[in-house]
């Protein structure tokens, strides 16, 4: 339902795994998720995650539509808290999380990648929270990240359409940050983990995830204040002092 693979230097790939139903979201696969995630907060050697889904054709194709059509009102808010509840865990994690979106990504798939720090999608990646078809509205966390991310009048054009965009139209929006063939997708994405896990500090990559998330709902006075508290932080530790020195030195940090 969901797997968990480790790949050189910290780097992990979990993938959703139910590709007959195009990766679609019950409360099993979320639990499954949840359970993962927690295991990977015990690795000490974690340093990126990327997230997937099985197969050629979906990322996440949403929730799974069979499971949810006969749920009560009071089942449907607890499905979407637990929802909502795992892809917070997933945005909180301390290191970035990935979104390798390697075709559709729709409803909660989209809202999926949208609790990911960045998205990367493959050519024939098509997004959409299509919710409004199914007399429904995004109940994992969509209406409000994509807003924040995007802004009130696309977020509300795409919740009120249902519209599919491709990768490359929230390209340019901003939203996805590289597209490229679906065969190459996880290259792309495992070049730029590796970035990651061989040049930074694991330390300040965390520092810049909190400062950014804490920072975002507040005024700017009051992030500027988190963000000089986070930056101080880091002088109290050995990495920054070994990053500096390495500079000074002109040779690589150890981190
Ligand atoms: N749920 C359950 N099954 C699905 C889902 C889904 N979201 N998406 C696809 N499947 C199944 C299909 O039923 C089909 O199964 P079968 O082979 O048994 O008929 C199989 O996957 C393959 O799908 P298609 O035959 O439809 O493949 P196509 O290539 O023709 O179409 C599409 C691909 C366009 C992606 C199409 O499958 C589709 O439109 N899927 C539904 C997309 C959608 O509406 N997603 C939003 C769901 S609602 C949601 O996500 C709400 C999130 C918040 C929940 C809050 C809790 C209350």
């Amino acid at each position: 339902m969901i797997l968990l693979e480790s790949k050189e230097n910290g780097i992990y790939v979990l993938t959703i795994d139910r590709p007959k139903v195009l990766n679609a979201l019950n409360a099993e696969v979320l639990e499954a998720l949840e359970s993962k995630l927690e295991d990977l907060k015990s690795k000490s050697d974690l340093r990126v995650l990327i997230l997937t889904g099985s197969g050629d054709k979906a990322f996440v194709a949403g929730a799974d539509i069979a499971a949810m059509k006969d749920l009560s009102s009071e089942n449907a808010q607890s499905f979407a808290r637990q929802g909502q509840s795992v892809f917070s865990k997933l945005e909180k994690l301390s290191v970035p999380v990935i979104a390798a979106v390697n075709g559709f990504a729709l409803g909660g798939g989209f809202e999926l990648a949208l609790a990911c720090d960045y998205i990367f999608a493959s050519d024939n990646a098509k997004f959409g929270l299509p919710e409004v078809t199914l007399g429904l509205i995004p109940g994992f966390g969509g209406t409000q990240r994509l807003s924040r991310n995007l802004g009130i009048s696309y977020a509300t054009y795409l919740t009120t359409t249902g519209s599919m965009v491709s990768a490359e139209e929230l390209k340019s929006r901003g939203l996805v940050i590289d597209v490229c063939p679906q065969a190459e997708l996880m290259d792309k994405v495992l070049s730029v983990a590796k970035v990651i896990a061989s040049k930074t500090g694991p330390q300040a990559v965390s520092a810049c995830k909190r400062a950014i998330q804490m920072g975002f709902d507040e005024s700017l006075e009051q992030g500027l204040i988190l963000e000089a508290q986070v930056f101080s932080g880091l002088f109290a530790g050995p990495e920054a002092k070994e990053g500096m020195t390495a500079f000074i030195e002109k040779r690589p940090a150890k981190f």
